[in-house]
């Protein structure tokens, strides 16, 4: 079960983060409100939750969960791969060290957003992708083997992060699209298949037996909701605009 949330308002200049998505540049005050009902979805799922002030020096960094790997014995400070985002860590850090959690830290030239590991009870998979190398995933399994916890990679090949194209969903199920459904490191899991014109709803999140999913993908929710979760639906159309999905938007612990 989690308890807390982090999350960062959307600075006004997130309209130049990121994006290889060609859906346009987002609305600033839509992306505001969704903001606010993304947090609204994450109380109803019971969370406290920590709302970070907007930094307009880093248009991504709305996209917190890519800054920081949160599990329940250890906070991990990441080293994102995008030259952009690589000091969204420093307010990060701030709010991190409140928590009373040990801090840790991936370091150069070791590079790691935490948008490409996934927490599957005490082991983690992490994506090795354009933004997360060999030797962030290394440091980051030393770090968590100290804290008794196991890893693995994936080597991605055509998503932006591992959760893009994945989510566990507890109790053995696992969301997934493309390249995923048939990786023979995630072959123990029963998979729901996302078709491919909702390939976006593939990041969907687990916060204590509800699941948020993206607002519009109908066929996902009702396979959600048949494999028997309760749904919210939470528009994030602006933060899709700049390939950021519903995980990347808080931080859950
Ligand atoms: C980026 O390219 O870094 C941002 N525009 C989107 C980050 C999305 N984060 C995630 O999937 N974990």
């Amino acid at each position: 079960m989690f308890t807390q949330a982090i999350v960062k308002t959307p600075c006004q200049n997130m309209v130049n983060g990121i994006s290889t998505a060609s859906l346009g540049k987002p609305d600033y005050n839509l992306a505001l409100k969704q903001h606010k009902n993304y947090i609204q979805a994450l109380k109803e799922c019971g969370l406290n939750v920590i709302v970070l002030d907007p930094d307009e020096n880093f248009p991504d960094s709305t996209f917190i969960e890519d800054a920081c790997l949160i599990t329940p014995r250890c906070a991990i400070i990441t080293n994102p791969g995008a030259a952009s985002r690589r000091d969204e860590t420093i307010q990060v850090s701030e709010a991190i060290n409140k928590t009373g959690l040990p801090v840790e830290r991936i370091q150069n030239p070791g590079t790691l957003d935490a948008g490409d590991i996934m927490m599957v009870k005490d082991h983690y998979f992490t994506g090795l992708s354009d933004r997360t190398n060999h030797e962030g995933a290394s440091q980051l399994n030393f770090i968590l083997k100290k804290y008794g916890y196991t890893s693995s990679t994936i080597i991605l090949k055509s998503v932006l992060h591992l959760k893009t194209g994945i989510s566990y969903l507890e109790n053995n199920n696992l969301l997934a699209f493309g390249e995923f459904l048939t990786h023979p490191a995630l072959g123990k899991f029963h998979i729901l298949e996302v078709a491919k014109d909702e390939s976006y709803a593939a990041n969907s999140v687990w916060i204590n037996r509800k699941v948020l999913v993206p607002m519009g993908f109908h066929k996902t929710r009702e396979m959600i909701k048949n494999a028997g979760y309760q749904t919210i639906e939470v528009n994030v159309s602006e933060f899709q605009k700049l390939d950021g999905g519903l995980s990347c938007l808080s931080l859950r612990f």
